[in-house]
């Protein structure tokens, strides 16, 4: 890291809490954010590791109405889902709070009034579109109409679910509120903009000539809206959820979602460090790292930094915005609103205990320069064959020959040989690649390193197999197993950032410690230092009051960790600068329990995933086709053109029941009907039999247009036509009087 920073705040989207988390949040902002952060602690850096929910925007309103709940209702269980899934996949947040939060309001409008006061905002009077009915603007979600590109009857004011298309609600045939179904009405009103165009020259030295390092997506994405031309945004909306806007006059006005959840960042800071949380936004001396998704770069790199350029004050700036790419799911785009995902609460519930194997093919398969697939076999895939056969076989190995040829201690290297040497040597270069690959955000590439450390020692104890050589030396068998428990702790280290919980039941297993460095979750005063000792799984120890940070924001190691390290506590505690040294375990140290570190996933673990996932397509599929048919069936036809009273006179409809019903022959279509009039029995042709079955029709009173000029189909003569409803959707059924009458009775 750049020498002239002493610490690094790292903030991750806000997820929206209208659902749970997915794999495509996971692996495209979380995961990665995790991976850094735990990194980072263990090189001694000082970093704080924001996030909450994002709770305000229409969806949630959406949502809410949906269910008949309020938004609050919304937010609140999707908060608690999703901060207790972060927990429960290890990532390690300092806090996790949420824009419904007070300590959010005050600063959202604070920020928002000290711009105004500033006169940085200009305001702009447009027509919205307004409900009479409701009383109430309408965000562009909340009207409906045909989408003038494919006559979805149902599409949005904003969007065609059905074609795709980006619409807006001029745009719409027949545009109806959603609330209220009233046609909607423009009316005047008033917002403020943040001219974004005053901010274009600064933005392109900023971005275009100051951060030429920045990943090429970003870059590129940011250079094609400066080059595009920036306008005024919009910074308030007309809704009723959200933070109001803070000036005389703005009644049933909020802060735009996007204005309002950057500024999250800085409230949930302020939260957990009301004395110091300037330290972190207002100090040239931290460096702020955002980890986004793709469609979040222009409210990161434009929107939010021109917003605290505005604000001036000293606030910093994004150091970087590592965004990644989106992921798929099993080639097809992740989709809340058809449950085509994998949810994180849901997928800990599953497979509880193999939290790690999420966070590893997440990683491995990490959307980082382009958008990527998530399958269930590869999934089943890496672990079977990367982390059990590989990873976890290696150490199983390792740790049984010790148990079973000396005693579970660490033996003396009474024999060593060259390949000993070699095989310890090649970690060395697997560290300085990893160090450089998660350095500048290529985890995927990070992780493939570490896991070279677990091919290196897999390959080593296969070449140099001591199962056999202790049949007949047994000092060489020592060597081997000395040799390869040093590569377990140095998988041990290597891997707490990406699979903190099997480095966490590694070290058990090698009852070691591994300094993780230090966070803020302790709030203000000294952090907390995290190292892991045997038996407690994690046990978190407050810096003692002697304890400092360097000058660079370091955990004064020596200090901290022998002051703060309980007195009884003489295992080793290895720090990331000794991975690949050459001695980690010294010969008689005590390993503890052994255990598994990674179970094979069965065929039919992953069967079940897919299947699951299948039923949820059909479910849609069944929802959608359903939909359709409702929304088509409420289609109306527009009236034919007016006709004489004497016209609608000529024609004689009369009632008449069924007396045999028989399908046509060679089509699918029609049925022969034989019916009594009144006036006689006749036999009718019609086109219904994809609608009834001759059994449906026997006995039934219907209505016949009977003065219909006779015609021949398929070599039968129908004479007369049986008059039916049709929907919009096709459906079509017979008319029949409310009671029984006499066949004949004249319709008119
Ligand atoms: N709530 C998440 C999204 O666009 C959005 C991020 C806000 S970060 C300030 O999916
Ligand atoms: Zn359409």
């Amino acid at each position: 890291m750049d020498k002239k920073f002493k610490r690094t705040l790292v903030t991750c989207a806000l997820p929206y809490a209208n659902g749970p988390v997915h794999i495509g949040h996971l692996a495209g902002v979380y995961v990665p954010a995790d991976i850094y952060v735990r990194y980072l602690r263990m090189k001694g850096e000082d970093v704080l590791f924001i996030c909450g929910s994002d709770e305000h925007g229409v969806p949630i309103t959406i949502k809410a109405r949906k269910e008949g709940v309020t938004p609050q209702d919304i937010v609140d269980r999707y908060h608690n889902i999703i901060k207790n899934s972060f927990t429960g996949l290890g990532i390690n947040f300092d806090i996790y709070s949420r824009t419904s939060s007070k300590v959010h309001e005050k600063n959202a409008s604070e920020f928002f009034r000290k711009l105004y006061d500033d006169e940085k905002f200009i305001t702009k009077e447009t027509e919205q579109f307004f409900d009479p009915e409701a009383k109430t603007f309408l965000a562009d979600r909340y009207i409906t109409g045909t989408c003038p590109k494919c006559g979805n009857p149902n599409a949005y004011g904003d969007q065609c679910e059905k074609c795709g298309s980006t619409l807006s609600p001029e745009e719409l045939i027949d545009p109806k509120s959603a609330l209220s179904g009233s046609a909607p009405v423009k009316v005047k009103t008033k917002h403020w903009y943040l001219p974004l165009d005053q901010y274009e020259p600064w933005l392109r030295d900023w971005i275009l000539e100051q951060h030429k390092e920045w990943k090429s997506n970003v870059y590129g994405q940011c250079k094609s809206w400066l080059d595009g031309g920036l306008q005024p945004r919009a910074v308030s909306r007309d809704l009723d959820w959200g933070v109001p806007v803070p000036v005389d006059g703005a009644e049933g006005k909020v802060l735009y979602v996007w204005f309002d959840a950057p500024i999250g960042y800085i409230s949930n800071t302020q939260e957990l460090l009301p004395q110091s949380w300037k330290k972190w936004w207002k100090a040239d001396e931290s460096r702020l790292v955002h980890f986004i998704g793709k469609d979040n770069i222009v409210f990161h790199c434009i929107v939010f930094p021109s917003m605290l350029k505005a604000y001036g004050d000293g606030y910093i700036l994004p150091d970087n915005v590592p965004s990644n790419e989106f992921l798929n799911l099993e080639g097809d785009k992740i989709s809340t609103s058809r449950n085509w995902a994998v949810w994180l609460n849901e997928y800990l519930e599953e497979f509880p205990g193999q939290e790690d194997v999420l966070r590893y093919v997440l990683c491995a398969n990490a959307p980082e320069t382009k958008d990527n697939d998530f399958t269930w076999k590869d999934f089943q895939q890496r672990n079977n064959s990367e982390l059990v056969a590989i990873f976890g076989n290696f150490v199983n190995r390792a740790i049984v020959l010790t148990q079973k040829y000396f005693g579970g201690a660490v033996p003396a290297n009474l024999k060593p040989e060259a390949m000993d040497r070699e095989a310890l040597a090649e970690i060395v270069p697997c560290k300085e690649a990893l160090e450089k690959y998660i350095e500048t955000f290529h985890f995927r590439e990070a992780l493939k390193e570490a896991m070279n450390i677990a091919r290196i020692g897999n390959k080593y104890i296969s070449d140099a197999e001591p199962w056999k050589v202790a049949k007949t030396d047994m000092d060489r068998t020592a060597s081997i197993l000395y040799t390869s428990l040093q590569i377990c702790a140095d998988l041990a280290i290597a891997f707490e950032p990406f699979l903190p919980f099997s480095a966490e039941k590694l070290r058990n297993i090698l009852n070691i410690n591994v300094a993780a460095g230090f966070d803020h979750r302790a709030g203000e005063g000294a952090p907390t230092v995290n190292f892991f000792r045997d038996g407690e799984a994690r046990a978190l120890h407050t810096l003692s009051s002697e304890a400092s940070l360097t000058s660079e924001g370091k955990v004064d190691e020596k200090v901290t960790l022998s002051s703060t390290m309980p007195s009884d506590c003489t295992d080793p505690t290895l720090t990331w600068a000794e991975l690949g040294s050459s001695e980690l375990l010294a010969p008689g140290h005590k390993l503890g329990e052994n255990g598994l570190l990674f179970a094979k996933i069965e065929d039919e673990v992953v069967e079940k995933q897919i299947a699951k996932l299948e039923a949820a397509k059909a479910a849609n599929a069944a929802a959608a086709a359903e939909k359709a048919a409702r929304e088509a069936a409420a289609h109306i036809e527009p009236q034919k053109p007016e006709v004489e009273f004497d016209d609608f006179g000529r024609m004689d409809i009369r009632t008449a029941t069924v007396l045999a019903a028989e399908r046509v022959p060679k089509t699918d279509k029609l049925l022969k009907l034989t019916i009594d009039t009144g006036i006689d029995t006749r036999t009718i042709v019609s086109g219904i039999a994809e609608y009834y079955s001759p059994e449906d029709m026997l006995g039934k009173q219907i209505c016949i247009l009977a003065n219909l000029k006779p015609r021949t189909i398929r070599g039968i003569e129908s004479k007369g036509m049986i008059l039916m409803a049709k929907q919009g959707d096709g459906k079509m059924r017979f008319i029949t009087p409310q009671e029984a009458l006499v066949n004949g009775a004249q319709i008119g």
